[in-house]
């Protein structure tokens, strides 16, 4: 059994911060995640770029190689980590000390700590189209992490569809890297600018992010990467593997020869620890996601456990960063490892970047709304990847009586599969809704329970410290 004043389980910008910063308070600090290495999904692999493929770096750019010096001085905190350690239970009773289940080197360890912050970041949202189950079709993210971590380029010909800054980022890193796109799908629906212009003013707070995202833009313009606009009705079509992609542009239709189809819709909140611990939910209709409810100070519903970074609402690596500088400081205070009259200069300068850095997001999301078809879907799509569960079948589980995605999962299996609920979790709940006539919110989520991922037999047998 380990003891330590602060866990932190997520090791990206927010969870690095939070630790480097709580050290620094003094506080005992244990940080764990699932990755060999530090760096989270922005910087993933950075160290072994730097130390082995440093040539990666010029096609990664400037924001990925930024994060070399990020891990340098979590390195140097002094803070206790656990790299290639997957956390799969969290207790957390009101008073007391929380309990953390750590899947790590074939065993499970037990680690008791007084206060706990999930920086446990974002995931891509899931994108059911048909055909997305074929091999060759897989998000941008998991692409864009094979090139980080491996140095494994996408097969063509290529094609990336979807919407949003990382569909952006991936096209430009591609064409630097000399990876051939053969077309990039933009389903952002027609009117972008018009709607994020009332969005401006606010957002020229921050100033920095939009230029980024004026030389992205620009950047992909300059490619020559064929870009077919508004796409809708997208499909991937093949026998054993995807082989082309059809949709519409513009009320067009469009057929591209593909051996890999890159797909991305934004990305939402990873909610599986805050769910399994009951915390408090709220939808976000501008991002059609839940988000936890968070004081200001970061902590959510249940006492103890605090969110940093994508976890508690996205925001990008900046603002994940800021938001554990301030957990980080808040928690030092609670556990008495600091007092800090109200108003310290430290919390007062993060919660005013943070600020800037959070203005353009109402911007981001009406230029980049996410997709309004994924509750409508019915038919054969299948939504659950794990349990093999259409939208048909889910749609008839509302039609027999299902109020919510429990009840759903009862029916028909779906989210009992490996990955616990994360590839279907937001689609049942946005098609339970329609079907409902109701709002997600009161519809609900499904009901998580440990393991959050799975474990094998040997590691449960192997828990440390049990009776
Ligand atoms: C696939 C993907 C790729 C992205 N690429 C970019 C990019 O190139 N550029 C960009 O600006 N933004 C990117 N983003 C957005 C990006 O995630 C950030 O805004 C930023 O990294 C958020 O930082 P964070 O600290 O909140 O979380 P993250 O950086 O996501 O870090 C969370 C960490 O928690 C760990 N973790 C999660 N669950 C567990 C568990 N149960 N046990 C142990 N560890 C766990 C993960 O391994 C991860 O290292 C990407 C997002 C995704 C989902």
């Amino acid at each position: 059994m380990t003891s330590t004043d602060l866990a932190i389980i997520g090791a990206g910008p927010a969870g690095m911060e939070a630790a480097a910063t709580a050290r620094e308070t003094g506080l005992s600090v244990l940080l764990i995640d699932e990755q060999p290495e530090p760096g989270g999904q922005i910087w993933r692999a950075i160290e072994r770029n730097v130390s082995e493929r440093p040539d990666n770096l010029a096609f990664l750019g400037p924001d990925y190689a930024a994060g070399a010096a990020k891990a340098e001085r979590f390195r140097a905190s002094g803070a206790n980590y656990w790299p290639s350690a997957m956390v799969w239970h969290l207790d957390s009773p009101e008073d007391g000390d929380k309990t953390i289940l750590v899947a790590w080197d074939g065993v499970t360890r037990q680690v008791q700590a007084r206060s706990v912050l999930l920086a446990t970041g974002a995931m891509e949202r899931p994108v059911p189209i048909p055909g997305w189950t074929l091999p060759g079709v897989m998000s941008i993210g998991a692409a864009q992490t094979m090139l980080k971590s491996s140095g494994l380029y996408p097969q063509a010909p290529l094609v990336l569809a979807g919407s949003g800054p990382l569909l952006l980022l991936f096209a430009v890193q591609c064409h630097a890297a000399g990876i051939p796109v053969s077309a990039v799908l933009d389903t952002t629906p027609p009117g972008a600018m018009m709607r994020g212009l009332p969005h401006l003013p606010k957002a020229l707070l921050g100033w920095r992010t939009l230029l980024k995202g004026r030389r992205l833009m620009q950047a992909l313009a300059s490619s020559g990467i064929p870009v077919y606009r508004h796409v809708r009705n997208l499909e991937a079509l093949g026998a054993d593997s995807v082989e082309r992609v059809r949709c519409t542009s513009d009320g067009q239709t469009v057929e591209l020869e593909a051996t890999t189809l890159l797909l991305h819709e934004g990305v939402v909140p990873n909610p599986q620890l805050t769910r399994l611990i009951g915390c408090e939910h709220r939808w976000n209709a501008a991002q059609r996601c839940f988000h936890p409810v968070l004081s200001d100070r970061g902590e959510t519903s249940v006492p103890g456990v605090f969110v940093a970074g994508d976890g508690g609402g996205i925001g990008g690596a900046p603002a994940a960063e800021n938001t554990g500088r301030i957990a980080a400081l808040e928690i030092a205070e609670e556990l008495g490892a600091v007092n800090r009259p109200s108003g310290d200069i430290e919390i007062v300068k993060a919660r005013d970047n943070l600020r800037a850095q959070m203005a353009v997001r109402p911007l981001l999301d009406a230029m980049y709304p996410p997709p309004d078809w994924i509750g409508k879907l019915d038919g054969d799509v299948p939504v659950c990847r794990c349990e093999e569960v259409s939208a048909r079948a889910v749609r008839g589980a509302a039609a027999d009586g299902a109020p919510g995605p429990n009840q759903a999962k009862a029916f028909l299996r779906a989210g009992m599969g490996p990955c616990q609920g994360r590839m279907c979790g937001l689609t049942v709940t946005e098609i339970l809704a329609d079907a409902h006539g109701k709002e997600p919110d009161a519809i609900g989520y499904y009901r998580i329970r440990p393991p959050i991922k799975p474990v094998t037999v040997g590691e449960l047998a192997a828990l440390d410290g049990a009776d």
